[in-house]
């Protein structure tokens, strides 16, 4: 069954995907959450109950490792971070309904619940696995605490993903070449029993799972991938100390703490539930949404009319976990006879000035850096959220910062909005008398429909644009009508500009709130309105606003040129400094918390001394070409199947892009193609020709102007 469009007659929560309670916040961290907070208000707006809620995420290696870098108890280090995180997340106007953290009680007990809930229904399985263990410290190393090979792709991996590679869930015992991350030395697989999540149970439900969920396109589709032929069973358990105690028998388990990917998500039921105690069950019940009509429903199975049973559920997460979200979340829930999440929103990453960003480069800009910085945190949250789509990766500069913020927030909503407020303050004392025209109510109507399809399509970029849109269409209403020219020749039709500009500026306000909350809020407060504009509907921004208001200020400040050099220029020298410590061959402590270097940039490869001769490059034949399909090589997670359009004939290529590039914006891309390569069979396709790209994150060539199709390149 289809979902009924929002507002539905059910509450929805919207969660975003814990953060690690284990080092600073940094911009890239930010986006998940900005994105989370716009949609949840915008929900709201539209008239859907909404809870927001997350937590911090304590345990497992990611947390063990860097606590025991510093010397310190993991609990110690982990509340240290996650409080923290509860006083930055408002700071970006990030205002969650609940923030909790997975050691809390709430989470520890419905953990054990799950488990528990599982072990009845016959889910879970014990079976001696090999696991890594490091000799000289004689213990176990589960997840972080080892690095080897990718078996999968060859990539350098972590123990439980391949970070940089293709991405994927690792099992205990996968990785190849294991090495300890303690001791430097290889590590030894050893025998030891460990308890499983049978996910096979699953798989079909999955398949119908993946065809009913809604969100982002990547997170709706490298599922079906990951759970064909048969799925892997998930290992649950960890030779840790730090977790949540496995709810076995006594003697039994006693060792063994629950994977961290277990508590994680159940987490989001968790804060869910505690938001419920704190505000009552007649306010928001957290069993409407997480159950299904109030109740656990067992099965492997769904029945479709379940969907109108239990809440909205809406998970915004970063692109590296949908795995987690779209396959094994799923499963542990209907392992318990929870609902299923309705959408999964998987967001690109953040890039600083062009390249991927980096802890251990010291190639980010930190949470507390912006703020020091004393930029209203408005101002980072629009430029996040339209950045790019929500699938897309977002590059942050601070040059770009300023050039957005000055042209879009200041030129165009700050201006019109000012120029309108002031005009009419000064003139009429606030709104003049006068019915708004019957012109700019439809253009404000039609922002209204527009404002509802966007968060219809969790398309939070366009929220935000729906907002300057309207602005615009006030600047150029402005503009053209003159107001200023009209006051003594034609005072009533000076009155119905300003009559409109002020109508469109409340408007303006009540669209912009959802991503720019706090400066809607002060728009609010000039003109007079009453209560809160996070508390509105949308129907409101047609309502006529108070008859007087005071004089405006600029909502809005420019951002200085004096300041943004300077903030290029501590960024710079971080850089720098990051990179000498590296060749210093203190790579290790550059990398210590390196817990998200999306890519890292590769040293420059030494240029070729070798010359060639103009015969030389002649003999090779590069054409201007455009994709016209893509799509995956089967068993070859890396590549795909392209037709490239070359003027002359459209070839087949077989390109390393898979994980690379999103499949789907692939076709109609222009790109530059080797077209007298070699011919090559791969996976038992030709491939006939070879597109290029530039480094390990095949930045694909392509031309600027409109060459044609089939242009030689010289
Ligand atoms: N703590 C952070 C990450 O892998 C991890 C998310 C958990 S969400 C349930 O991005
Ligand atoms: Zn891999």
């Amino acid at each position: 069954m289809s979902h009924d469009e929002f507002p539905t007659d059910r509450p929805a929560v919207v969660t975003c995907g814990l953060p690690y309670a284990n080092g600073d916040l940094h911009v890239g961290h930010l986006r998940t959450y900005v994105d989370g907070d716009a949609l949840s208000r915008a929900l709201r707006r539209i008239g859907q109950q909404t809870a927001f809620v997350c937590g911090s995420d304590m345990h497992g290696t990611p947390v063990a490792v860097n606590a025991a870098e510093e010397g310190v108890e993991p609990r110690e280090f982990a509340l240290r971070y996650h409080e923290a995180y509860a006083e930055t997340f408002p700071q970006f106007n990030v205002e969650f309904d609940n923030y909790g953290h997975t050691d809390d009680e709430t989470n520890t007990e419905l953990t054990q619940e799950f488990v528990r809930s599982w072990v009845e229904n016959d889910h879970v399985f014990e079976k001696e696995i090999e696991v890594a263990w490091d000799t000289e410290q004689d213990q176990p190393l589960p997840d972080r605490f080892v690095e080897g090979t990718c078996p999968y792709c060859g990539e350098q991996a972590r123990g439980d993903e391949c970070d940089e590679g293709c991405q994927r869930h690792l099992e205990p015992g996968e990785i190849e070449d294991p090495v300890s991350t303690i001791t430097g030395n290889p590590a030894e697989y050893r025998t030891r029993e460990h308890k499983f999540l049978r996910l096979s149970d699953f798989q079909e439900y999955l398949q119908g799972f993946l065809d009913r969920v809604e969100g982002t396109d990547n997170a709706k589709n490298q599922p079906r991938e990951w759970i064909e032929g048969e799925l892997q069973d998930l290992c649950i358990t960890r030779d840790m100390d730090w977790g949540i105690d496995y709810p076995g028998d006594e003697g039994e388990t006693e060792d063994l703490v629950l994977y961290v990917w277990v508590d994680a998500p159940i987490e989001y039921v968790a804060s869910t539930k505690q938001y419920t105690e704190r505000v009552g069950a007649d306010t928001y019940d957290w069993e409407d949404v997480w159950k299904l009509d109030g109740e656990a429903r067992h099965g492997t199975d769904w029945d479709e009319s379940w969907t109108d049973d239990g809440g909205e559920i809406i998970h915004v997460i970063g692109r590296d976990i949908i795995q987690h979200h779209a396959v094994f979340w799923p499963s542990m829930l209907r392992g318990a006879g929870y609902n299923e999440p309705r959408s999964i929103l998987a967001t690109g990453f953040v890039g600083i000035d062009g390249n991927a960003l980096s802890t251990s480069r010291n190639r980010a800009v930190w949470a507390d850096e912006y703020l020091d910085a004393g930029f209203h945190p408005d101002l980072f949250r629009y430029y996040i959220a339209t950045g790019a789509g929500l699938e897309t990766d977002v590059d942050f500069s601070w040059d770009r910062f300023q050039e957005r913020v000055n042209g879009e927030l200041v030129g165009n909503v700050g201006n019109f909005i000012y120029r309108s407020l002031l005009f009419a303050e000064r003139n009429y004392g606030g709104t003049p008398e006068a019915d708004v025209s019957d012109d700019v109510r439809e253009r404000i109507e039609e922002s209204l429909d527009e404002f509802e399809e966007a968060v219809r399509a969790y398309d939070v970029r366009t929220l935000a644009e729906v907002a300057t849109d309207l602005s615009n269409y006030g600047n150029e209403y402005i503009q053209r009508n003159e107001p200023w020219n009209l006051v003594d020749d034609d005072p009533d039709r000076a009155e119905q500009v300003i009559r409109d500009c002020v109508q469109l500026a409340k408007a303006v306000a009540v669209v912009m709130q959802p991503v720019l909350p706090g400066k809607a809020e002060r728009l609010w407060g000039q003109l007079s309105e009453e209560g809160s504009v996070a508390d509105v509907s949308l129907d409101t921004a047609l309502e006529a606003p108070p008859a007087s208001f005071e004089e405006p200020e600029e909502l809005f400040t420019q951002v200085e040129d004096d300041h943004i050099e300077d903030l290029n220029e501590e960024l710079q020298e971080r850089i720098e400094e990051a990179s000498e410590e590296s060749e210093d061959g203190n790579e290790e402590a550059a990398d210590a918390d390196d817990d998200d270097d999306e890519a890292a940039t590769a040293d420059l490869e030494p240029l070729v001394e070798e010359r060639i001769g103009f015969e030389d490059f002649e003999g090779i034949d590069m054409r201007v070409g455009e994709i016209v399909s893509a799509e995956p090589v089967p068993d070859a997670d890396k590549l795909l199947r392209l037709e490239v359009d070359i003027g002359h004939e459209v070839r087949q290529v077989v390109a390393g892009l898979a994980q690379l590039h999103e499949i789907d914006d692939l076709p109609g891309t222009r790109v530059i193609l080797l077209a007298n390569m070699e011919k090559a069979d791969l996976f038992g396709i030709e491939s006939n020709g070879m597109v290029l790209a530039a480094g390990d994150e095949a930045d694909l060539l392509t031309t600027h102007e409109d060459a044609p199709l089939g242009t030689r390149v010289q």
